[in-house]
């Protein structure tokens, strides 16, 4: 934000310029935070110190596999001890690639709904799915609802994963949908445990506490609805919930793919981004109407008094063919709701001060 009276400097999502004007009053940054011009300088009489004027810089700034973070904390944990446990799984994502490249600009859009939602959806709730997006099975897009095992991943810090692996593996392996000719790229950036478990994976979403999520899965490439599994395209997805209140967030939506497959490959997973999880993808409006319902709901004078039910899966067993970083659960093809409660956990303990 602009020293002189905080309005927003920029607001464009992509881009770059060597200095930023606010258009207000005209005072100008450069693109390193200095201040470098301001409209009517004389008549501040010597009051105003351009140096003592710049943009605020956040004190701490880190990226890991391209993703940059800032922290208005100085004295939180760094990014690397942050992320801890859980960039073994991110980089089953964001590592195995030698380069992302984003669809385009994040699709923005506000929803009437509390951003935690979105949070504890992606990184623990696999249960939702049959359900809520049931209408694949119900029009016969997939064939069947095939036998899963499920994998929840929790870590430290509040961020959790959720995997859901092929039983029965179709033949050939679907490698989540992945171009074949990325995976020389693929294994030379993996740890053979990492990309052995590649090929069981059927879907995969995990959130960086406490609001950014991602998801990897797969859909029918595109005008080819009821192919078989190995015809499915890959689709990754970077969210962010941005909070507007209690009731209300802003969706950010990006679609990610490898920057070295093929050019057709890159269309046709990110139609799949923009047909599942897009703005107008089917998934999307599926969960959000859900998401949706639940705030309008929990506005009811007596609906928001209620306890409500976090208890699925109490005592889910370690995963012990689980080959990254513990702690990881699975409940012998059963479902749990133990990342939620660990999310919620540490969102407890970061506004009171102690764990529930
Ligand atoms: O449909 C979803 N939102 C989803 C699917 C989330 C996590 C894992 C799988
Ligand atoms: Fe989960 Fe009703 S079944 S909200
Ligand atoms: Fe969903």
């Amino acid at each position: 934000v602009c020293r002189h009276r905080a309005r927003m400097l920029c607001s464009v999502d992509g881009g770059n310029a060597s200095h930023f004007m606010c258009p207000y009053h005209g005072w100008t940054y450069s693109n390193t935070g200095e201040l470098t011009g301001v409209p009517y300088f004389e008549s501040y009489q010597g009051r105003l110190v351009k140096d003592e004027w710049g943009l605020q810089e956040a004190p701490q700034v880190d990226s890991y596999r391209g993703l940059i973070f800032a922290c208005w904390d100085a004295a939180a944990p760094s990014l690397d001890d942050y992320l801890g446990s859980m960039k073994w799984t991110m980089d089953l994502i964001f590592g195995r690639a030698d380069a992302f490249e984003v669809t385009g600009p994040p699709q923005r859009w506000v929803v009437d709904c509390n951003w935690k939602l979105g949070s504890g959806n992606f990184g623990g709730d696999l249960h939702h799915v049959p359900v809520t997006h049931g209408f694949t099975t119900a029009l016969g897009l997939k064939a069947t609802r095939s036998r899963r095992q499920s994998y929840y991943v929790t870590t430290r810090y509040g961020h959790i994963v959720s995997v859901g692996c092929h039983l029965d593996m179709p033949h050939p392996k679907p490698y989540l949908g992945l171009p074949r000719d990325m995976m020389p790229e693929y294994q030379r950036n993996l740890s053979p445990e990492q990309f052995g478990f590649m090929e069981r994976i059927q879907t995969m979403a995990g959130t960086v506490f406490p609001n950014l999520s991602y998801l990897n899965s797969s859909s029918h490439s595109p005008g080819e609805w009821g192919a078989p599994p190995e015809k499915e395209v890959s689709f990754v997805t970077l969210r962010q919930w941005q909070p507007l209140g209690p009731d209300k967030m802003e969706m950010w939506s990006w679609g990610l793919v490898e920057k070295n497959a093929s050019e057709q490959w890159k269309r046709d997973s990110k139609t799949c981004y923009q047909r599942t999880f897009g703005a107008a993808g089917v998934f999307e409006q599926d969960d959000l109407e859900n998401w949706a319902e639940i705030t309008r709901g929990l506005r009811g004078a007596m609906a928001n008094r209620l306890w409500l039910h976090y208890g699925m899966g109490q005592t889910p067993s370690p995963a012990p063919d689980w080959p990254g970083p513990p702690p990881a659960y699975n409940t012998d093809r059963a479902m749990s709701e133990i990342n939620e409660r660990v999310f919620y956990q540490r969102w407890h303990e970061m506004l009171y001060g102690h764990p529930a």
